[in-house]
């Protein structure tokens, strides 16, 4: 049944939303929290090809961002990705906002919050399908 479904899908999510780990590997969304102390959770994540990372922002005070754009990071040079990838910036993340990003090229993206920088960093490798 349709209500059902839909039910057993948040319950799925909010499970993710508070804590559980995520488990790269699996064919759905990847979530990455963004919290209070500033920092990615979890700060290293590796995936496949073809999934989507889901960032929450779960500080209840302050705006994040994901950024692995060289350009606008060229402050700090820390945000790199791989060699044809197109960057990707999510704009400003207000509390209780989330944003997410689908993967197609492997390789590593060290991508960061520009608001936080130079702290709030993180990695995600992808590998090939
Ligand atoms: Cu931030």
């Amino acid at each position: 049944m349709k209500l059902t479904r839909v039910f057993v899908i948040a319950l799925l999510l909010s499970g993710a939303v508070h804590g559980q780990k995520p488990t790269a590997g699996d064919a759905g969304v990847v979530i990455v929290r963004m919290t209070m102390d500033k920092q990615f959770v979890p700060n290293q994540l590796t995936i496949t090809v073809g999934q989507t990372v889901q960032w929450v922002n779960d500080d209840p005070l302050h705006n994040h961002n994901v950024s692995d754009d060289p350009d606008i990071d060229e402050e700090h040079g820390i945000a790199r990705l791989p060699k044809g990838a197109k960057a990707f910036d999510s704009g400003v993340l207000p509390p209780g906002s989330r944003w997410s990003h689908r993967f197609t090229l492997p390789g590593r993206y060290h991508y960061v919050c520009i608001p936080h920088l130079p702290g709030m960093v993180a990695d995600i490798i992808v590998k090939p399908q």
